[in-house]
């Protein structure tokens, strides 16, 4: 069948959740400064999951400093533009202004905390994240939660927990552990995560190397220049 967002799901934006606006938790609502720019009543999340995006990027061009939000932001309103053109919207994510996009994602039934703070579902894993939020004004058919417990659960051999080096899951999240052992010279955390590399959940969406490697050498050099400017 096909749905309004093929188009998305062509270029690998292929999650895509729409709220009303007004059933969302107040303080959602203020991080999204929704009502100070109203009248937007609807509110459209994006996400990815699995190679498909990483597939289009390649064949596009991986230039600029942000190529993967140029790429999001210029499908989703060339997309926006084409299906709904009298609809006024504002891009909220990519953008300056923060917003938990982990708490749209519980909301979505995307995501489930894991021990190793990347969310989890028992669908794609934790091969998933959020590409774009954006506040429309639009009548959307809103989206069904996305149903189903969280694979931890159920989960006790719990392999992402001992394949951690820096033993950053042993309680809850050390994140100063991870990040310090990220840091190393020679660790072998510097363009992957042990722990999400060793979740059996959602192999079939798992991440390329090529991918996983580009996204943690990313956060890397994000992590290396927080540090620089904090010494
Ligand atoms: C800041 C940040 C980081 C910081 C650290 C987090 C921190 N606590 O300081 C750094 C730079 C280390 C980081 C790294 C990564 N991040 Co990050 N990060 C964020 C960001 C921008 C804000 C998180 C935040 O501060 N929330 C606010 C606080 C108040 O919320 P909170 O309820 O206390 O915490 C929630 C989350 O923040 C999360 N959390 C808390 N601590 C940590 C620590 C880490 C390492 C992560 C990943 C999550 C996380 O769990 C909480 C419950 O939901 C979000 C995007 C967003 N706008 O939400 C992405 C986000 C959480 N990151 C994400 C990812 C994927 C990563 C990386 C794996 C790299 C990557 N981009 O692929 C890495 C590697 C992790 C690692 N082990 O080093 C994804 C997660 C997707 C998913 N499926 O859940 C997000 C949602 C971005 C996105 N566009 O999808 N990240
Ligand atoms: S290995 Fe088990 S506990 Fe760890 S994230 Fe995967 S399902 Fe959850
Ligand atoms: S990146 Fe490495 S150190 Fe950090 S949680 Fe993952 S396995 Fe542990």
């Amino acid at each position: 069948m096909t749905t309004p967002f093929a188009d998305l799901d062509a270029h690998g934006l292929n999650l895509q959740a729409v709220f009303d606006v007004q059933d969302l938790p107040a303080d959602v609502r203020a991080t999204l400064s929704v009502d100070s720019i109203a009248p937007f009543r609807q509110l459209l999340l994006v996400g990815n999951y699995g190679g498909a995006l990483w597939q289009q990027l390649k064949s596009a061009e991986m230039a600029g400093e942000d190529p993967i939000d140029t790429f999001s932001r210029k499908h989703i309103t060339a997309w926006l533009r084409r299906h709904m053109p009298k609809a006024r919207f504002h891009v909220v994510y990519p953008g300056p202004q923060f917003i938990g996009l982990q708490q749209l994602g519980t909301l979505a039934g995307w995501h489930h905390p894991s021990p190793f703070m990347v969310g989890i579902n028992a669908q794609w894993g934790s091969w998933f994240a959020y590409r774009a939020a954006v506040l429309l004004d639009a009548d959307l058919p809103c989206t069904p939660l996305l149903t189903g417990h969280s694979p931890c659960e159920s989960c006790v051999a719990r392999p992402c927990v001992s394949s951690c080096p820096a033993g950053a899951l042993s309680g809850s999240f050390n994140l100063s552990a991870c990040l310090g052992y990220r840091q190393q010279p020679q660790s072998a955390c510097r363009d992957r995560c042990l722990a999400r590399n060793n979740c059996p959940v959602g192999e079939g969406d798992r991440y390329t190397d090529a991918q996983i490697a580009y996204h943690y050498g990313h956060s890397m050099a994000v992590i290396e220049r927080l540090a620089k400017s904090a010494a």
